[in-house]
């Protein structure tokens, strides 16, 4: 079957990221080599008319405020009225009451398509105490049990990433091994990644299709990177032009799934 990447680089997808200070940039720039389209895009006054002629929309909670978690809301109930699809990203989730409560507070109040998140993250947002280290958070339960278990209580097809990656669905759930330890020696992997399950989803409506898609192009990628690049400032730079250069037919070969029910 053909990968969804061509899909995405033919229709060019613009994705409304409400996104924290740390990663615009690199999104913007990682959403350019995937062969989508990206806009920043955070004030109040704006957000629901973005969200609205997006192909999709982004939530990213990395430097919050009270302000901006307002606007995410407005941006998604806007994406929801429309039919643009909206994947949260919960970064740090667990480190402190402030995120844990907003991301809470986004999912009661928008429709969530995806929530891609570490293990650490997905296990604090499902109620499963696990530290968190700023941003950076792991688990210590197992990665397919706690998909099972976040995916009961958040009903929300889940993406939890790590040295294993798991997309859960009501019925369907995807291990997906690609990807390089490079990616956790540069900030704004997971960040972007988010950016990048979302321009999937503009092209498909089948979100574990979507979502397994958009980590074995990202993992293969990764790969070749860090084939050519041993250290993570020069990685970063071979990690976007594979983003932009990796072709359909190469993942394709290369990826690495295992599929249960
Ligand atoms: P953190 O905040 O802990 O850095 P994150 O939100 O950045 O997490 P990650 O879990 O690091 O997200 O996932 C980002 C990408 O890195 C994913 O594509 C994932 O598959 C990949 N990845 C993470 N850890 C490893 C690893 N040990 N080996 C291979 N790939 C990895
Ligand atoms: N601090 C707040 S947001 C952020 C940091 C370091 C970026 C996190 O990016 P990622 O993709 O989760 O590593
Ligand atoms: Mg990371
Ligand atoms: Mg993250």
């Amino acid at each position: 079957m053909r990968h969804l990447i061509e899909k995405v680089r033919k229709q060019q997808p613009l994705i409304h990221n409400i996104t924290n200070q740390v990663v615009m940039n690199f999104t913007a720039n990682g959403l350019y080599a995937v062969g989508a389209a990206p806009v920043m895009a955070h004030a109040k006054e704006e957000v629901e008319e973005m969200a609205q002629m997006a192909s999709s929309l982004v939530l990213n909670i990395g430097t919050l405020t009270k302000e901006q978690i307002d606007a995410m809301i407005l941006a998604g109930k806007a994406a929801n009225q429309a039919g643009v699809p909206v994947v949260l990203d919960p970064v740090g989730v667990g480190a402190t009451t402030f995120r844990t409560n907003s991301a809470k507070r986004i999912l009661k109040e928008v429709n969530v398509t995806c929530i891609r998140g570490n293990a650490g993250e997905i296990a604090n947002l499902a109620g499963v105490e696990t530290e968190v280290r700023g941003v950076d958070g792991s688990s210590d339960t197992d990665i397919q049990q706690l998909a099972n278990l976040a995916f009961k209580t958040l009903q929300v097809p889940l993406v939890i990433t790590g040295e294993e990656d798991v997309v859960i669905d009501r019925d369907t759930r995807v291990s997906v091994s690609n990807g390089h330890p490079l990616l956790t020696k540069v900030t704004g992997t997971g960040c972007l990644l988010s950016a990048v399950i979302a321009a999937f989803l503009a092209v498909s409506d089948n979100v574990v299709e979507a979502a397994t898609d958009a980590l074995s192009y990202y993992g293969v990628a990764a790969e070749n990177a860090a084939d050519q690049q041993g250290f993570p400032g020069s990685f970063q730079i071979a990690f976007l032009d594979q983003l932009s250069e990796v072709d359909g037919e190469t993942v394709n070969k290369k990826k690495q799934l295992t599929r249960s029910s």
